[in-house]
């Protein structure tokens, strides 16, 4: 039985993947700061896989570092790192932003992303293995219009995928990336501060994809044969051409 680490396990896409993960007998521990929701997913999924949670702020390195040191056999095995917690703060134009949202995005979705990675390696390589799978975006491929910030994050993470991948060459540590386009979660309910009725709109007109869509996706990626490595994958809706262009009906 495999072990896999989820980041932002408590909502959206991270969810969706320990959910489908735990339907293909995955062990899974569930990471994320909103413990009820934490201890909810985890109590639904005991009943598939085993399962443990950690609660810690992929900002705080020392947290990260004492939440994974806490974990015990079989759990601290880890043989699937999904690094998915992340998120947008607005979508202001440059000269508006508000540099708290640009230091969340840029501590959340890149320095995080290198704190948990940095705590996993170490056990991947000493077991001689690992799959480390990238949450990027189709925001890490191309800028737009008041997404500077969260583009440039995402863009950090394409390169940091790139980066892993050469680095770990020769480990037998597979490496790669999903970047979606539009995916309906709480995503654009943090990128707009709890403003649900802007957060909806994002997503009418048009259908976008799911977090199960996501989710399918990243087990076909680690369930493919240990020397097929999918290094980097785009997935946007139908109706969606780019990040600009979508197919929309109202
Ligand atoms: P959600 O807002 O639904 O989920 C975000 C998850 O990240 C939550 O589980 C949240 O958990 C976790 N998270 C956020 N901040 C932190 C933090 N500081 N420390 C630990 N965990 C944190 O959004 P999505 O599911 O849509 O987003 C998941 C990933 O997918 C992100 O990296 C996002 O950039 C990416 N993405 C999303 C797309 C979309 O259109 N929705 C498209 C392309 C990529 P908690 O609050 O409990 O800590
Ligand atoms: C989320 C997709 O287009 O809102 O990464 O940036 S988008």
């Amino acid at each position: 039985m495999k072990t896999a680490m989820i980041t932002g396990a408590t909502s959206g896409i991270g969810r969706a993947i320990a959910r489908e993960f735990a339907r293909n007998n995955i062990r899974l521990v569930l990471c994320g700061r909103r413990q009820e929701r934490l201890e909810e997913l985890a109590a639904e999924l005991s009943a598939l896989t085993e399962v443990t949670t950690l609660n810690f702020d992929v900002r705080d390195r020392e947290k990260v570092g004492n939440a994974i040191a806490s974990l015990s056999a079989p759990f601290s095995d880890i043989d699937i790192l999904i690094n998915n917690a992340g998120n947008a703060h607005g979508l202001d134009p440059i000269d508006r932003g508000n540099p708290d949202d640009w230091d969340a995005m840029m501590d959340i979705n890149v320095k995080g992303l290198l704190y948990v990675t940095h705590h996993i390696l170490p056990g991947m390589r000493s077991r001689g293995g690992g799959h480390i799978l990238n949450i990027g975006s189709t925001a890490g491929k191309e800028v737009y219009p008041g997404g500077n910030v969260y583009c440039a994050s995402k863009h950090a993470v394409d390169a940091i995928n790139q980066g892993m991948r050469l680095d770990l060459n020769g480990s037998n540590i597979r490496v790669g990336a999903i970047n979606p386009g539009l995916v309906e979660t709480e995503f654009s309910e943090v990128r707009f501060k709890g403003d649900k009725k802007r957060a909806a709109k994002v997503y009418e007109g048009y259908t976008p994809l799911t977090p199960e869509d996501v989710a399918e996706i990243a087990w076909f990626i680690v369930s493919r044969k240990p020397h097929v490595n999918i290094a980097d994958l785009t997935v946007m809706c139908t109706d969606q051409a780019s990040s600009t262009i979508v197919n929309k009906k109202v």
